[in-house]
């Protein structure tokens, strides 16, 4: 009873899990259908087609199970960093709206009436619950945001003077970044694709509409890949053993996610008309800007990892690797997912590379470089997390602790074939994203020269499958079992830091936080304020389709 935020951060997790688990289990199926094995046709009529169940994976891992998680993590962690509890009413709110925003849009989804995918690309048309409970989602984000905020602000106050703690920081220019990158998504939904649904305007304009959803959507995937970091930078350290080592090289490196993750989104945009060439140019650089705080972290990271394994006694040039601890399945977790995330970053810069594109836009290499980023990193840090956290806040200790860890091997090595297969398929035979092949002729086509591809396809759907299945019974089990034991993870895992921020000019530089905020606007107006204007003055709306 001493800590109603342990129960309230409990549930978000939960609720996550749970979207993760009914929207993982049609990830194999994506993959059986990549190796010319289409499952669809005996999952009717419960999923009637292949969109209808790639819609389903996307917008239930993509959009809601990250969400849920940065609504976790990232107000728990600031608050307890602070000792101070966040606004208990509201936090109740954000999750409440969270789930009658996730029932209201699922219903559609499950009755095949929103199968638009995940970035919801008009002139596909979802039936209006669908964007109404995906509204009703994405704000409950904005006031988990007005949390972390309250108690920032309340430290200023009580605290003058003082440079703000390195998790509260974070969480701050997360949020911050994330309230300006959702106005996008936010604008579309409310004042097009709702209205539109409803009947109330005929058409939308589909250009405008994908500039507005990638406004969103590339500093959505920072949106996603910033807890992961947080945990990274504040917590794996301890766990491995070791310190962080700079606090203000941290608070630097999220900084810069605050100016750069937004005036980029038209590195998703490349091969639309409509968008001159200069634009996109400016967009291609601002990416290249965007990949230097992940490449400060590489760096953070790995001393940090160094200065762990050599406190436990690794010596030589790479002895200290072997001395981390590999066998704690949270340290783990991170440790493969930020292996994979080395590919991952370097295939995204090809992405973000304007020509380089063409070669890789639309093909399987796409899914290849986010299953990296988002299914592997992001996913195994949350994944990781829980395992300690879950006992954290229940004070039940974790079950088949053996069980996590080879879960966290499986889903590494299966993401690791199926992302590897998928960028080769794509690169090399040009096989179309999003494709339900056994429909496709022209890609079966072009595929049957590649089996070997195929089969790589299904033996890693198959592994990720049992892989998951391990790591939701030890969650389930462990969140459901009666036994307590209170004495484990009392608290939490924050790292101590060796280069310090108090008195360091860095330091004191990042922490005007509402300057930053404003340059971040001016370069948001500077890349996308001319573009958007024209778009608004000349919009051509055309009626809505239907994929199913
Ligand atoms: Fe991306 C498409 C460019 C990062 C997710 N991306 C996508 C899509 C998704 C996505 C979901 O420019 C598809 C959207 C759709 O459906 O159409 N992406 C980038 C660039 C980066 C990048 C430049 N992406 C991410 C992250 C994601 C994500 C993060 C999710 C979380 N992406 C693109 C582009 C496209 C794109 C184009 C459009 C393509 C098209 O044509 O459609 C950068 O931020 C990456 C920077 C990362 C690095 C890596 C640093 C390495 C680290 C690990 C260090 C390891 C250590 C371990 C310390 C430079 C930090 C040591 C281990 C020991 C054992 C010692």
């Amino acid at each position: 009873a001493g800590h109603p935020e342990k129960k309230l951060t409990l549930y978000m997790l939960m609720l996550g899990f749970a979207a993760l688990l009914l929207g993982t289990f049609f990830g194999p199926l994506q993959s059986f259908n990549y190796g010319g094995l289409d499952l669809y046709p005996y999952l009717k009529p419960l999923i009637q087609s292949y969109y209808q169940g790639l819609s389903l994976h996307g917008v239930l891992n993509a959009i809601v199970f990250t969400q849920l998680m940065a609504q976790a993590l990232l107000v728990y962690f600031p608050a307890r960093e602070l000792g101070y509890r966040p606004n208990m009413a509201l936090a109740w709110v954000s999750w409440w709206m969270a789930l009658v925003g996730l029932l209201i849009a699922a219903i559609p989804l499950l009755l095949n009436a929103a199968s638009v995918l995940y970035t919801f690309y008009a002139p596909l048309k979802a039936h209006w619950a669908f964007y109404v409970g995906a509204a009703i989602f994405v704000l409950s984000s904005w006031v988990s945001a007005y949390l972390v905020l309250q108690m920032w602000l309340r430290f200023k106050r009580e605290n003058p003077g003082k440079i703000t703690p390195l998790v509260t920081y974070m969480s701050l220019i997360h949020w911050l970044m994330w309230f300006l990158a959702s106005l996008g998504l936010v604008v579309e939904v409310a004042f097009f694709l709702i209205p539109w649904s409803f009947g109330w305007i005929e058409g939308v304009d589909p250009l405008l509409m994908r500039t507005l959803f990638w406004y969103t959507g590339h500093p959505i995937v920072y949106f996603w890949l910033l807890p992961a970091y947080v945990v990274a930078y504040t917590i794996l350290p301890k766990l491995a053993g070791g310190k962080l080592i700079s606090d203000p090289l941290a608070r630097l490196a999220f900084l810069l996610f605050l100016l750069f993750s937004i005036p980029v989104g038209f590195h998703h945009q490349f091969a639309d008309p409509g968008i001159a060439p200069g634009w996109k140019f400016i967009h291609t650089v601002l990416t290249m800007m965007v990949a230097v705080p992940s490449l400060m972290t590489a760096f953070t990271l790995a001393a940090s990892l160094e200065n762990a394994g050599r406190a436990r006694g690794g010596k030589g040039l790479l002895g200290w690797i072997r001395a981390l601890p590999w066998n704690n399945p949270s340290v783990l977790a991170l440790l493969l997912g930020l292996i994979a995330f080395i590919p991952g970053g370097a295939g995204g810069i090809v992405n973000a590379s304007f020509t380089l594109n063409q070669a890789v836009h639309n093909t399987t290499w796409i899914p290849g470089h986010f299953h990296l980023q988002v299914a592997t990193l992001v996913t195994m840090a949350v994944m990781g997390t829980a395992f300690w956290l879950i006992p954290h806040l229940t004070g039940k200790p974790l079950v088949r602790p053996g069980l996590a860890w080879a879960s966290m091997w499986l889903w590494f090595i299966g993401m690791f074939i199926m992302t590897f297969t998928l960028h080769w398929m794509g690169f090399l035979w040009g096989i179309p994203r999003r494709a339900h092949i056994a429909e496709s002729p022209a890609a079966m086509e072009a595929y049957r020269e590649s089996a070997a591809w195929m089969v790589m396809n299904i033996v890693s759907g198959i592994i990720l499958l049992v892989a998951a299945v391990m790591f939701f019974y030890v969650i389930f089990a462990t969140a459901l079992q009666a036994r307590r034991d209170f004495s484990e993870h009392q608290e939490i895992p924050f790292a101590e830091a060796i280069s310090k921020p108090e008195g360091n000019s860095l330091a004191l530089m990042t922490e005007r936080v509402g300057f930053w905020f404003g340059v971040a606007v001016v370069l948001i107006l500077v890349a996308y304020g001319p573009v958007l204007f024209q778009m608004f003055t000349n919009m051509n709306p055309v009626p809505g389709m239907r994929l199913w």
